[in-house]
């Protein structure tokens, strides 16, 4: 991979680049599996950061990102549009047509795209949207008007992908409960890992997708969520081991509903930046058998993506 460049645009003080020369990871990843949680970013000069962004990222294009892919043994991407480009989805959509259909995307729209808009990102390969309820990223966007996109895009047979922390569940409960789609919730709802992993804030997620069979998780991002490490690096194979009891749990209890990413180009990380090749050596901690594994990185992520090739 070339190294991390930025465009015109001033990086946000204090951020990390995404990891140049990561290690091949040990763990080999089953023949088709998907990273079903990835970003673009700009680059910049052909795709610029929309003015209401709440950070500036540095450039990671699509050819970086798909070199990454090539590198890490993934033969698919999941490209979900990155706040820092607000709804213009150009360089995602840009990522997915330049893919040889080796990528699919969730976007982020708002009440006013029009169905042309709409049917030319299926076209290029869309198939859900993102709302996001993390308030460092986005400003508030009111329920009705996510209830209507909700709607539009159920007819298109698109997914919903949300965004919350933890404590923010409970609140959230009967908006998610409603959508009328499959939902997918990122990094497992964020939990505190430095809480028990059956506490009670943990075992409201597990309800929610025991008692809604529609909605699936990405057990992703240990990084963003570890609070003891080991961070995944310097050939640490056995990273972030405080955040393997709840992925674990989850991959174990809804293994027909669990999703895994990158998340690279990581953004917003603030203590390290994790090698990617590290990360994949992750995933056999929370997926122990091989099936868990295929359900994992191929079946689940085909099935929801591709369907028409599964
Ligand atoms: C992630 C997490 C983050 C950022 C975004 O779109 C974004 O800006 O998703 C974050 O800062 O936690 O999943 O990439």
């Amino acid at each position: 991979m070339s190294k991390p460049v930025t465009g015109p645009f001033r990086k946000t003080q204090g951020w990390l680049d995404w990891y140049d020369g990561p290690s091949k990871p040990r763990f080999e990843v089953p023949t088709g599996s998907v990273d079903a949680h990835c970003h673009v970013f700009g680059p910049g000069a052909e795709y610029p950061y929309a003015p209401e962004r709440k950070y500036t990222p540095c450039d990671a294009s699509r050819q970086q990102l798909y070199a990454l892919r090539d590198h890490l043994g993934f033969a698919r991407n999941v490209v979900v549009q990155a706040t820092c480009h607000g709804v213009d989805n150009g360089a995602m959509v840009d990522a997915l047509v330049h893919s040889g259909g080796k990528a699919r995307g969730v976007a982020t729209v708002t009440r006013s795209v029009s169905e042309a808009e709409l049917k030319a990102m299926h076209e290029a390969g869309v198939r859900g949207v993102r709302f996001n309820f993390v308030k460092r990223l986005v400003d508030f966007t009111p329920r009705g008007e996510l209830d209507e996109i909700a709607g539009r895009i159920a007819e298109l047979d698109w997914h919903v992908v949300i965004y919350f922390e933890a404590a923010d569940l409970p609140e959230l409960w009967d908006f998610f409960t409603a959508l009328p789609t499959a939902v997918v919730v990122d990094h497992m709802g964020r939990p505190d890992v430095s809480k028990p992993v059956d506490g009670p804030e943990f075992e409201l997620f597990v309800k929610f997708m025991r008692e809604h069979k529609n909605v699936w998780s990405k057990v992703s991002c240990p990084e963003r969520l570890s609070a003891s490490g080991p961070p995944a690096l310097n050939e640490e194979r056995s990273a972030y081991r405080d955040v393997v009891p709840f992925a674990k749990r989850i991959v174990e209890t809804f293994p027909d509903r669990v999703l895994w990413g990158t998340d690279w180009p990581h953004p917003n990380l603030k203590a390290h930046m994790p090698d990617d090749g590290l990360l994949v050596d992750f995933i056999p901690h929370i997926a122990t058998t091989r099936e868990l594994q295929r359900k994992l990185l191929v079946d689940n992520p085909m099935r929801l993506y591709w369907p028409e090739q599964s």
